[in-house]
Parts: structure tokens; C-alpha cells; sequence
């Protein structure tokens, strides 16, 4: 199992400037908007989207669900609940990969071929980062071996120990 790495790239910046296909949301439960990175793209998107995200209904910790982008320039935002971290015994692991693995799923079935990432979890919800970055790298190179509908993935990094996580994980081979 190899993936290319051009398919998988590490960038610095503000996901809310990304013109992909989708960016993901590190979201909570409700899906109403809060603080990081859920407050900056809600700021971004404008009031349109926390309306369509009213009619969603919520979304559980480890699922994905997609609403439009409205005035930001990816067309599409896809939301994930990434899990608290509680030492790492509560399921951890496993939740922080279903979002990865949830959200690429729905992003093929809306035929997204582009798609950034925030660190879900890595900020109010406290995950280490390494840990989180291997799982996330694990993840979505597991997921493009099989499926080239997804050309890029990207990582995108907030802060330079975010940054320096995604490298290591990435050189793993
Ligand atoms: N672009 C890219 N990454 C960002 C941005 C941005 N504009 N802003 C922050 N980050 P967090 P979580 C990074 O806290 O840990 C919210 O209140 C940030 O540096 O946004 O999953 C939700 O409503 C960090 O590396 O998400 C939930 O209640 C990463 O994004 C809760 O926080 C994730 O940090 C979710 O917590």
C-alpha cells in the first residue's frame, strides 16, 4: 500500500481561505458553531450556514455530515465531531479515525476531489498532537490506496507544532 505523497500535502494557513472542493470542520455535537476553528468558518460562511446546520439535527463524536460553503470559497463544508481526549482509554483512537474515515467517505459521494483538513481535536478537546497526526495520516493514506476519486488531501496546520507532527507522521513509512 503506497500512496503518493503529492496526494497528501501540508500547508500552513487558515483553512477558511482554502479554494478547495470541501474543507472540514472540527465541530461539536450540536453543529451550532463555537470556538477555533468551527467559529472561524461559521465567521467566514456568514449566517447561512449555521441555518442549514439547524435542520441537521446534531451529528455523534466519530460521524461526518456536509452543508454548502455559502460565502466562503470551498463550495462545501463537511462536519465531523472529533472525540474529547480523556487520557486515551474512552475510545479515542477509534473516534479521531472514523472522522477521518466518515468524512472522506461523504466527500467522494459528493464527488469532492480536493479536501482540507483541520487538526481535529487538537485544540479545545486537547489531543496530543503526535498521536492524532499518525492517526490522521494513517487514515487517509489508507483511504486513498483505495480510492482515486480523492485527488489531494490536504492538512492544514495552524501552528508550527501541528506542523512539525503531520512532517514526522508523514516520514513514517
Ligand atoms: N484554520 C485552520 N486550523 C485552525 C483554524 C483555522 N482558521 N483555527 C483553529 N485551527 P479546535 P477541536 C486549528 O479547537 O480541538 C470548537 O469550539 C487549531 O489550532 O478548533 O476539535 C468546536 O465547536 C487546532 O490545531 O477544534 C468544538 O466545541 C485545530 O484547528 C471544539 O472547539 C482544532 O482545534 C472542537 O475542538
Amino acid at each position: 500500500m503506497t500512496v503518493d505523497s503529492s496526494r497528501v500535502r501540508l500547508i500552513t494557513g487558515d483553512i477558511t481561505q482554502l479554494a478547495v472542493d470541501a474543507i472540514v470542520n472540527a465541530a461539536n455535537r450540536s453543529l451550532l458553531g463555537g470556538g477555533g476553528v468551527d467559529g472561524a468558518i461559521h465567521r467566514a460562511a456568514g449566517p447561512a450556514l449555521l441555518a442549514e446546520c439547524r435542520d441537521l439535527g446534531g451529528c455523534e463524536t466519530g460521524e461526518a455530515k456536509i452543508t454548502r460553503g455559502y460565502r466562503l470559497p470551498a463550495p462545501y463544508v463537511i462536519h465531523t465531531v472529533g472525540p474529547i481526549w480523556q487520557g486515551g482509554g474512552m475510545g479515542e483512537p477509534a473516534l479521531l479515525a472514523a472522522c477521518y474515515r466518515n468524512s472522506l467517505q461523504l466527500a467522494v459521494a459528493y464527488g469532492v476531489r480536493a479536501i482540507a483538513f483541520p487538526a481535529i481535536s487538537c485544540g479545545v478537546y486537547g489531543y496530543p498532537f503526535e498521536e492524532a497526526a499518525s492517526i490522521a495520516v494513517r487514515e487517509i493514506e489508507r483511504f486513498l490506496a483505495d480510492e482515486d476519486r480523492i485527488a489531494t488531501v490536504y492538512l492544514v496546520c495552524f501552528s508550527e507544532d501541528v506542523r512539525q507532527a503531520y512532517a514526522q507522521a508523514l516520514e513514517k513509512p
